[in-house]
């Protein structure tokens, strides 16, 4: 079993690789998808897999025999204890488009059989260590569990500690939200954010969930609320915001996983978590 620092500072070093690989493979104007997968705007490039094949490899070859669970590569049991949950560009229609916010999700796991989610107790794994990187912006979120949660701005940066802001009443909280690819879900979530929206200051959909929860961690935004995330797209930045203090949850007391996540500074959680039944979401 590996400390969480030395898991880090592993996960760290693979995503500075992969964003590396992703600046210098990501060609001007729009990227064309090479495949799709959940729907037809659930698009996969090339650099998708470039970079989740980088990053395999890097960590079989530092850690064999940990497991690894990929968005485009599928799952790999663990013998060591230790499971890597990657999304190897998060934000995959940011990419597609230039639109500069995708990331790099890299989490260490500790589970030998992962569940279908990460926290969620039923048969899922602890995340013990994880990282966000935003390819563009270069900033780097990290986390060790129970170590707290720290922004590097930039590689000549001081590592900064991240806490999650307590903000005032819930009309004035800025929420950022995200919608899955199944055209039915979509339909259902947009109107669960149309109910939403008159009820907060305002909604924020940047697209990368990853993103959203670093972005909750440094107090960007007061609250997020989103269906259908995958374990990959949960993990490292779900760990970012609790150890900024933020309670990352299902509903109902329920983990947070696939059926919702809901994530927001404690003294905001009975009215946030109210208001999102109240909804419908
Ligand atoms: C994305 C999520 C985002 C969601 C998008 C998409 P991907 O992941 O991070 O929160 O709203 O629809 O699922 O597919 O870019 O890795």
């Amino acid at each position: 079993m590996s400390d969480p620092q030395g898991l880090l500072t592993l996960a760290v070093d693979t995503a500075r690789a992969a964003a590396e690989l992703i600046r210098r493979q990501r060609p001007a104007g729009r990227v064309k998808a090479s495949s799709t997968k959940s729907s037809a705007t659930d698009a996969v490039t090339v650099v998708d897999v470039a970079s989740e094949r980088l990053i395999r490899a890097r960590l079989a070859s530092a850690r064999p025999g940990d497991g690894f669970l990929g968005e485009e590569s599928g799952v790999v049991d663990s013998t060591t204890g230790i499971t890597w949950v990657v999304d190897p560009i998060d934000g995959t229609t940011n990419f597609v488009y230039g639109l500069p916010a995708y990331a790099v999700s890299i989490a260490a796991v500790r589970a030998d059989v992962l569940g279908d989610q990460p926290e969620t107790g039923s048969g899922g794994g602890t995340v013990v260590a994880g990282v966000v990187l935003d390819v563009v912006g270069g900033e780097e979120f990290t986390a060790v569990r129970g170590g707290g949660a720290r922004l590097r701005r930039g590689p000549d940066d001081e590592l900064e500690p991240l806490a999650a802001v307590d903000p005032g009443p819930i009309e004035q909280a800025l929420v950022a939200t995200g919608f899955g690819y199944d055209p039915q879900r979509r339909a259902a979530q947009g109107a669960a954010v149309a109910a939403l929206l008159p009820r907060v200051r305002d909604v924020r959909r940047v697209g990368a969930a990853s993103l959203d929860l670093c972005w909750l961690a440094a107090g960007r935004v007061d609250a997020y609320v989103e269906q259908g995330l995958k374990p990959w797209d949960l993990a490292a930045g779900g760990l970012v915001a609790r150890e900024a203090g933020a309670v990352v949850t299902g509903l109902a007391g329920e983990p947070a996983g696939e059926r919702l996540v809901l994530a927001c500074a404690p003294g905001l959680y009975a009215a946030f978590s109210r208001l999102v039944l109240d909804c419908g979401f």
